[in-house]
């Protein structure tokens, strides 16, 4: 198992990410929401708790926490609006831990203390105008030219990318090799001449993320840019899924915070609300509801805090972090769906957060991996087990 944090020092962490996210998050929200942006007294205090570094190995000034504890801290940061958890995701997630887990010693040095304290917001850049789910087809194009590479494409709803300080960017390094084979990752700053990020996309949720196209203009970068140096060229695609296998759990934990969230929502409306001269919580068909509510989250935080641990201590876990994003987001859409429908008309209205919570969680079921590519690894997964 890795070691991860001291259990004291983590259990004093969860208990003060949980007050945070009560007592500064969730007021902000409507904030956040009508400004589409995070307060800068916000992102200084996640700098100062050490969010940005949550993943980051201590040796990089990271608190180093391991996926078990990754799976409760997350969930706690989730009970508040998605949109906080975004501005630290790519850094805790995608966006580094490509460095992390495939990059040399010196890229690691180079970058990951300033990705941890939240002075270099590290994005990652995989998907494309006409690939997203067929992420080995991506066509932008890294072109040897002596010991630099030249890096032309589009990369698409890129998130934090106008915050980005780095880039990791997967760009084909084979013209000749068509699928996943002819892929390297590359570790591209921001500030490098030919890279323009158009304005941030217009969303159905989630105020205050920041997505973006990306555009590459002969962009050039030493061949010591490939994450893991020189010899590693052509290895990108498997890096790619590998970040996103901890990037699937590290979402379920996601949808597992907000489903508590809508749940405890729901069950106080429940309460409160009066109709045929009773709390609607005393009618069975409420109470139908809410328990199915109830029973969709245990099931799905019993699974993230199982594939965790599996991912822990085998050091992968295709399978079961493909199971986990896919039960965990749909159920969280179930929940979002009944949490509305207990409001009744209310939930409906913008008024009420479960009108925004509703919006928000849509996405959980489309990014680092649609529900239905969560499917195609699950079901070819399991074939091939029994082939053999
Ligand atoms: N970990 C490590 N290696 C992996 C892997 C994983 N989870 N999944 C696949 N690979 C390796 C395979 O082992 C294979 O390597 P070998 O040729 O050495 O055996 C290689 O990568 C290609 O794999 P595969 O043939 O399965 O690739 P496909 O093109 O068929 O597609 C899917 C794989 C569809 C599963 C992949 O493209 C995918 O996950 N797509 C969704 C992308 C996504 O999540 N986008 C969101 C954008 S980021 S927010």
């Amino acid at each position: 198992m890795a070691a991860g944090v001291d259990s004291d020092v983590f259990e004093q962490l969860l208990v003060a990410v949980d007050r945070f996210a009560r007592e500064r998050l969730i007021p902000a929200e409507k904030r956040v929401e009508e400004e589409d942006d995070i307060p800068e007294d916000i992102v200084s205090e996640m700098k100062d708790m050490g969010l940005f570094g949550l993943s980051t190995p201590e040796e990089y000034g990271g608190i180093g926490i391991n996926v078990p504890q990754e799976a409760r801290l997350i969930e706690a940061l989730c009970y508040a609006s998605l949109s906080f958890r975004s501005l630290i995701g790519t850094n805790v997630g995608i966006g580094s831990q490509g460095i992390v887990m495939d990059g040399t010693p010196e890229q690691k040095q180079s970058w990951l203390p300033a990705v941890a304290s939240g002075d270099v917001i590290a994005s990652f850049a995989l998907t494309e105008p006409d690939n997203g789910s067929d992420a080995a087809g991506i066509r932008t194009a890294a072109r040897r030219d002596g010991s630099d590479f030249v890096i032309n494409g589009t990369k698409r709803y890129i998130t934090n990318a106008v915050r980005a300080g780095v880039f990791t960017v997967f760009a084909r390094t084979d013209p000749d090799k068509p699928g996943a084979d002819g892929v390297s990752a590359f570790i591209v700053p921001a500030d490098t001449p030919g890279i323009t990020v158009a304005k941030p996309d217009k969303k159905l949720g989630q105020k205050g993320t920041k997505t973006s196209d990306v555009i590459f203009e002969d962009v050039r970068v030493p061949e010591t840019a490939i994450i893991g140096g020189p010899d590693r060229i052509n290895q990108g695609f498997r890096t790619a899924m590998k970040v996103l296998d901890r990037g699937r759990i590290h979402v379920g934990t996601m949808a597992v915070g907000q489903g508590q969230r809508m749940l405890d929502i729901a069950t106080d409306y429940a309460l409160e609300r009066k109709q045929f001269g009773k709390p609607i919580g005393e009618h069975q068909l409420v109470q139908g509801l809410l328990a199915d509510c109830q029973a969709d989250l245990q099931a799905a935080r019993a699974l993230v805090r199982a594939t965790a641990d599996t991912f822990d201590r085998e050091g992968k876990a295709i399978l079961e972090a493909s199971c986990t994003k896919y039960f965990c987001t749909e159920a969280a859409g179930r929940i979002a769906d009944r949490a509305l429908q207990i409001h009744g008309g209310a939930g409906y209205m913008a008024e009420y957060d479960i009108e925004r919570l509703y919006r928000d969680i849509r996405l959980l079921r489309i990014y680092e991996g649609t529900s239905q590519i969560q499917q195609l690894v699950i079901a070819r997964r399991t074939l091939a087990d029994r082939m053999g």
